[in-house]
């Protein structure tokens, strides 16, 4: 099986962060997709996702699935080995409402601040420095949450690494784009942060 994806992008990192802690990664064929020559536009790419972003997975049958915790999903339920989406109905509810908060509250706004303040994209796409400004804002008072949320975790959800701490993570650095950084104060999440950033996975 292929996954189109950009080596530099965050979405394609999750994915690949999510199969390294599972021992997976040689499963799959990489192909890379260079998004500022707008690779990801043309109609060969369309057909597999109609959405034009990476990452999207192509099956030996040809069959496609786009969207990163679909496709995280895909690869947990194949091999359940290493949960990282839980295994009690709870734990999979509860994780799945931390994918949601991670994604919604956390990551989204911080691609927000970075199409908008960067203008990346603006050969496709309407850049507004204001709503990026915000955007970065709401992304410093999820840091203050989490922080909060980790004194006295090891993990963001449970006593093991799970999906959640790898958007988390990989979050944290794609902010780092946009200047928005751990604080000096906010030590709950600098210790996670750098207990996740140990971890093989965290490279791949
Ligand atoms: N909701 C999608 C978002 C994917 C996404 O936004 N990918 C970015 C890279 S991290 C992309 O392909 N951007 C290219 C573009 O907007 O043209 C997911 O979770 O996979």
């Amino acid at each position: 099986m292929k996954i189109y994806e950009t080596s530099t992008a965050p979405n394609p990192r999750r994915v690949r962060m999510f199969l390294a802690e599972k021992g997976l990664l040689d499963k799959v064929e990489f192909v890379q997709v260079d998004l500022q020559k707008g690779e990801n536009l043309t109609p060969e790419y369309q057909a597999m996702n109609p959405m034009k972003k990476v990452p999207v997975m192509q099956l030996d049958d040809g069959n496609c699935v786009a969207e990163t915790m679909a496709i995280c999903l895909y690869f947990e339920q194949m091999y359940p080995e290493k949960p990282l989406m839980g295994t009690t109905p709870l734990e999979k509810a509860q994780l799945e409402q931390w994918q949601r908060w991670l994604d919604y509250y956390f990551f989204m706004p911080t691609g927000m601040c970075f199409q908008h303040t960067t203008g990346y994209f603006k050969d496709r796409m309407n850049p507004i420095k204001e709503w990026g400004e915000e955007a970065g804002r709401q992304v410093a008072d999820f840091l203050v949450f989490l922080d909060r949320h980790l004194e006295g975790r090891e993990f963001i959800y449970g006593d093991n690494v799970t999906a959640a701490d790898i958007t988390a993570f990989c979050t944290v650095d794609f902010a780092r784009v946009v200047k928005i950084r751990i604080a000096p104060e906010q030590t709950n999440l600098q210790a996670w942060y750098d207990r996740m950033k140990e971890r093989p996975s965290a490279k791949a």
